[in-house]
């Protein structure tokens, strides 16, 4: 069997979790945080767990991350409950608790690990498969925006300040670019000119924002299309995950990053362009789950924001990949040489296919609007 980077026994003896543990493995695709998924035998059943890392490189504070995911938690679960369902720990996310009774556990290096109650018979999807896939996902994020309008108390912490400020974001880029620190930038050119010629596209939802005209709300930050559970029977999104950059958001960026991630034909990090296109049905598909589920709070600026939304994510995405490439990968977990760039070169191509079809975009959201 292959070691693995963590002892996952010995973590998950430290969670209130019955029964013997049988193995681990490594388990997801996220780019951020250490993910396992463990099976325990319970009395000759086999039940599963999912054990993360919190990446505490990244989030600095990760007792504040678990404070704000326990509120939303608990919220969430309360509000299913409220609405007469009865597969509440299917249709959110449940912690498991540590022993001595907290929703964390800090190990022996100072590593920050929760656990969660594994949802069976549910997938997530690294590449979009069908417009009813981006429909079903679309709709489950803003039901999720929906169920923590009213979240009581106060505002959650902002577990990476300025996550979605773009014009930060390309601060950052315009920096690296001149200290050039792992020399790399000679191998980027193409998308250094092309992210530099696109400055200007960066402020704009933040000056709505500023000038009052879409407001403040609880946002997921993070809705790529992997992080949200489809149903294996119904196909129906039943559960939004990867809840650690739930903060104070603009709905736009849920929406943009449901764009950018639902409406593309390859992998994040495909190395043949011509294989990364934009699919019209999937966005189609996309606006129509999203207004059907958050329609009724967004106001009509929000609404007139969400085709432009699209490319404004992707490239804030593809910035930061292109930032990570240059600075030599300190942020994003990679697995091969080159391959932030390769990931940054796909959010651009998905920048220059949304440009091109922006009248589309927005006769798509009028229609359904
Ligand atoms: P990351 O921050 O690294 O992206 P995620 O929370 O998204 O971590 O988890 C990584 C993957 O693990 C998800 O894409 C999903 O496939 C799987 N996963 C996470 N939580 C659960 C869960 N409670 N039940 C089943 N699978 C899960
Ligand atoms: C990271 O954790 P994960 O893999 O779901 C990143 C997102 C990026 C995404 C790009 C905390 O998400 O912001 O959009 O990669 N998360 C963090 O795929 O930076
Ligand atoms: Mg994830």
């Amino acid at each position: 069997m292959k070691t693995l980077k963590h002892d996952v026994a010995a973590v998950a003896r430290n969670f209130s979790i019955w029964g013997d543990f049988k193995s681990a493995e490594p388990y997801g695709s996220g780019h951020i945080n250490d993910t396992y998924a463990s099976v325990f035998d319970q009395g000759g059943t086999a039940v599963r767990y999912i054990h993360q890392r919190i990446n505490h490189l990244i989030f600095k504070q990760p007792d504040r991350v678990m404070e704000n995911i326990e509120r939303v938690l608990a919220h969430l679960h309360g509000k299913l409950k409220t609405d007469g369902i009865t597969d509440i720990h299917r249709r959110a996310l449940t912690l498991i608790p540590a022993r001595d009774g907290k929703s964390w556990f800090v190990d022996p290096e100072g590593n920050t690990w929760r656990t969660y109650i594994f949802i069976e018979k549910a997938a997530t999807y690294d590449v979009i498969e069908s417009p009813q896939m981006a429909y079903a996902a679309a709709r489950s994020f803003g039901e999720f925006q929906g169920l923590l309008a009213d979240l009581p108390g106060e505002r959650l912490h902002e577990t990476i300040p300025g996550f979605h400020d773009t014009p930060s974001r390309f601060n950052v880029l315009e920096k690296a670019i001149q200290a050039d620190s792992a020399n790399r930038a000679q191998h980027a050119r193409a998308e250094i000119e092309f992210a530099l010629a696109r400055k200007s596209m960066t402020g704009r939802l933040i000056q709505a924002f500023t000038e009052g005209r879409i407001p403040e709300r609880i946002t997921h930050n993070d809705t790529k299309l992997n992080n949200v559970m489809l149903d294996n029977a119904s196909g129906q999104g039943i559960c939004v995950i990867d809840l650690d950059t739930v903060m104070p958001g603009l709905a736009l960026y849920d929406f943009g990053d449901m764009a950018r991630t639902a409406t593309r034909s390859s992998v994040e990090d495909e190395r043949d362009l011509t294989k990364v296109l934009f699919k019209d049905e999937m966005f189609e598909a996309l606006v129509r789950g999203y207004l059907e589920s958050a329609g009724r709070f967004l106001n009509r600026q929000e609404i007139d924001f969400l085709a432009f939304s699209g490319p404004l994510i992707t490239f804030e995405i593809g910035i930061r990949f292109l930032t990570d490439y240059l600075a030599g990968d300190t942020y994003f977990k990679t697995h091969r040489e080159g391959q932030n760039l390769d990931r940054c070169r796909v959010q651009f191509k998905m920048v220059r296919e949304m440009e091109s079809r922006r009248d589309a975009m927005e006769a798509m959201v009028r229609r359904y609007a």
